[in-house]
Parts: structure tokens; sequence; C-alpha cells
């Protein structure tokens, strides 16, 4: 992990000591930028992670562009699209009444009036409406919501009357994330004043002391319920039309430029960082779990064909020293593909100090190899010198036998290809538990998982090809 533990305290430093705002900028883009280069992945994990790396990417973008995204965030039909529509004075995100309007993430620019404020830089501001945490169709959309407020630089929680408890779940939820929140009372044009200050006051005293500060509760009617005018035309008929009050949302901008004036661009280098430390991870450890499946299936291949040449392989010593070279190849192989460079030798020798490792075991697994490639040698002089005419127990004996050597062979590949494989996971170490005890394992687990079976039925296939 590149990123977080130190830069993020010198960030958090330079945040409380009020310096320039442009060196938290600075420090998340450098962060970023490092982050990127460290990642370090072959072409075919670039494909597997391509999602993720672009989501790194755009963060940058975010960073550069100077873009903050306000994400409006709550349970259904409280009015989280009307109150982004009524900030941004026009009508771009969906509102209904029912359940399930708003199906997916959506973006909208905010260009500021030009009453706005100095100190925001001509920052980029960017609403993101999103799905209820209740809304039918489940959890897929609650993830939506919950992502979308993950990368939001300042949350909007809206609701519409006393919190509910699932209300109050969410926002507690969210409080975590650390970062500013404003609460918003919408739909007060549904409440007889008193009522309404008396809601207000209980959400600040009683719901949210403990997790919003009062400033950061305002008050909006969005998109207030039209009511029935009288028009008098000019020739004096009257006609009944419906007219819709002019939005309450001025509180709620104002309290967004607050926010933004006092912490705007450290607030999104801060978040950045965050994410990205969030999205690093992910991409480590699928990058892990990527190499992991490209090694095991190296490791199966490699072993069929170690299995396969030792039991082909007419001449006894060659077989060990056979099956040796794909070894060592395979562990050559494999440190590629965990971006380790191994030199033969260091493979070799890593091959040498596992076979001791495995101890009485490979010594009979050596010896097994020795003895067998002998036996079946005489097997095939005895096929050979009866004119090349296979007696049927003579074939079949030494099919046998090839098989449990090639078996032999295989599973020897396998545990030292797998012990390879640990030893690269971990930075080319072996670990508190050490060698032996690491080979040992992996033998006893590939017994359970009667590897030794799988293999062979891969051996058949090969030999009889
Ligand atoms: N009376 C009144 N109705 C509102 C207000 N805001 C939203 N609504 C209505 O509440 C319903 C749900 O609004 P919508 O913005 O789609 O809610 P969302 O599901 O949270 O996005 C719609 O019928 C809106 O017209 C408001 O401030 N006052
Ligand atoms: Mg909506």
């Amino acid at each position: 992990m590149t990123l977080p533990a130190e830069e993020l305290t010198s960030l958090l430093n330079t945040l409380e000591q009020e310096a320039t705002r442009e060196d938290a900028v600075a420090m998340a883009r450098s962060s970023l930028e490092s982050t990127l280069d460290g990642l370090n992945l072959s072409p075919e994990e670039s494909g597997a992670l391509a999602g993720e790396v672009a989501q790194l990417r755009g963060l940058f973008r975010k960073l550069e562009a100077n873009t903050i995204e306000i994400a409006a965030f709550g349970m259904v039909s409280r009015g989280k699209s009307s109150v982004l529509n009524a900030l941004m004075g026009r009508d771009v995100f969906q509102v209904g009444a029912t359940h399930g309007t708003t199906v997916s993430r959506v973006e909208e620019e905010w260009h500021r009036g030009p009453d706005d404020r100095p100190g925001l830089d001509g920052a980029k501001l960017i609403l993101v409406d999103t799905p209820g945490i209740d809304e039918v169709g489940g959890e897929g959309r609650e993830t939506l919501a919950i992502d979308a407020a993950r990368r939001a630089d300042i949350i909007l929680f809206i609701v519409s009357g006393d919190l509910q408890r699932r209300e109050l779940e969410a926002l507690s939820a969210l409080r975590d994330v650390q970062k500013p929140i404003i609460l918003v009372f919408n739909q007060i044009d549904r409440y007889p004043d008193v009522d309404r200050d008396a809601i207000h006051a209980k959400i600040i005293d009683e719901r949210v002391a403990h997790l919003i500060r009062p400033d950061d509760v305002v008050m909006t009617s969005a998109r207030p319920d039209p009511y029935q005018v009288k028009i008098i035309r000019d020739d004096g008929t009257a006609e009944i039309a419906w007219e819709r009050p002019a939005p309450v949302i001025e509180p709620l901008k104002a309290r967004i430029l607050d926010v933004l004036e006092r912490e705007g661009k450290a607030l999104v280098a801060l978040n950045t960082l965050l994410i990205a430390g969030d999205l690093h991870s992910e991409i480590v450890a699928r990058k892990v779990r990527i190499r992991d499946e490209a090694a095991n299936q190296m490791i199966w291949n490699f072993s069929v064909a170690t299995g396969a040449a030792v039991g082909l392989n007419p001449i006894p010593i060659a077989d060990v020293a056979g099956g040796l070279v794909l070894d060592v190849g395979m562990i050559v192989a494999l440190g590629r593909v965990y971006g380790l460079p191994l030199t033969k030798r260091t493979a070799a020798s890593l091959v040498r100090d596992m076979m001791l490792a495995l101890g009485a075991m490979g010594a009979v697994g050596i010896a097994t190899r020795l003895l067998a490639s002998g036996m079946r040698s005489s097997l095939a002089g005895v096929t050979i010198l009866s004119g090349g005419l296979a007696a049927p127990l003579t074939a079949l004996g030494y099919a046998a036998f090839s098989l449990a050597q090639a078996g032999t062979a295989a599973t020897t590949s396998y545990v030292l290809g797998h012990g390879a494989k640990t030893y690269l996971r971990q930075g080319c170490q072996w670990g508190p538990r050490g060698i032996k005890t690491v080979i040992q394992e992996i033998l006893a687990q590939a017994t359970a998982d009667s590897v030794v079976d799988r293999l062979k039925v891969d051996l058949k296939k090969k030999l009889k090809s």
C-alpha cells in the first residue's frame, strides 16, 4: 500500500495548520500519481482491472478539474431528486411519486450563479442523484447509493419529517465515512409552521444531536404542492389553473457554499485520498487473485507435463534430470507471473531447498523415480526384445508402472510449484513458518484434495495421446 498512512497523516496535519489548500491538493495529486505508477499490471491484469483503474484515473481527473461532488441520499420519495432540481434551478433529475423512479446514479453539473462567493476558485460542482436506500429492486440499488455516498465530497441526507429508525441507521453509517453531511428536512410546506418547528427541534435536539451540528440541519421545500388559482382573462372570463409555489432552497444553497468555502479543496483532496486508498487495496487484492489463478493453472500444466515427460522418457537418469529441468522452468515462469524475475540458478536452488524440505518423502520420491525408471526400462526392453509386439501382460505392467511413476513426478512438481508460489507471494520469503512447514502443509493439502488422483487422470490422457 503506497498511499495512506503517512501521507494521510501529513495531509491531516496540513489541514490542521490551515496551510494553503493547494498543498493538500498537490499532495493528493502526487500520491495518486505514484499509486497509478506503482500498480505494475501485466497486460492481462490491466484488462481484468480496467474498471478499477479507470476509477482511479477518474479520481485524478476530478482532482485536476477541481470538481466537487454533492450526492443526495435518503429513503425513497423524501425529495432527493426534487432537492437537486431546485439547487440546479431546472428539472434534470426525474421526480416521481412512486417507488423506483431513480434507478441509477445521475450526474449533472451545477453552474453557480453570479452571486456566488469567492474562495471556490472556479470549482465545478457535480450533483449526484441516487436511488432511495429502500427502493424496490433491492440491494443492487442500495449498493449504488452507498457507492455514490462514498465517492461524494458532500452528502445531502434528505428527510421529510421526523427520522425513521432506518434513516437514523443510514445516517450513522454515513457519519463513519467522515465527510460533511447536511441533513435536509424537505417538504416543510406540508406542515403547519408550529408542527414544522417542533419536528425541526426534535431532529436537532434528540435524533441527530450526536451526529450532526444544528447548523447542518436545514429546512427546504424543494417542490411544494401546487395550488389552484383562478385566472381572470382580459375578456372577463375565468380559468382555473394549478400553480406551483417557488421552492424554498436558499438555506441549503447557503449551507453548501459555506461548507465548500470552509473546506472546499482540502475536503476534496482528503476525500480523493480516502477513495484512492480503498480502490488501491481493491486492485491489489484482485491482482493477487488473478495472479494466483494464473499460477495455479501453470503449476497444474507443468506438473502434468513433468509427469508425462518422466513417464515417456526411456532413459532412467534423464527421468529425474528431466523432471528437475522442468521444475526449474516452472519456477522461473511462476516468478514472471508474480512480477519477480528469477534466474535459473535461483530457481534451481529453490528446487533443491524444497526437495530437502520434503525430507524423507523427497528422498523416497527420487529413489522411486530412479528405481521405477530402471524397472520400466527393462520392461520396455522386454517389449523391444519380443520384437516390438507387446505381450498383453508386459504392456499392462509397463503402463501401470509408468503411470505410478509419472504420478509421483507430477505430484512432486505440484508440491514444488505451490511451494514456490507461496515463496513468491510472500515477496521471496518463506516466512515465520519456514520452508519445511510450508512444503509439508502443501503436501498434506495435496493429499487431502486427492491431487494425485486428479493429476493421474490428466496424465492418462496425456500418455495415451
Ligand atoms: N409538498 C412537497 N412535495 C415534494 C417536495 N419535494 C418533493 N416532493 C414530492 O415528493 C415526491 C417524491 O419526490 P422525489 O424528488 O422524486 O423524491 P426521491 O424519491 O427522494 O427522489 C414527488 O411527488 C415530489 O413532487 C416538497 O418540498 N414539498
Ligand atoms: Mg429520486
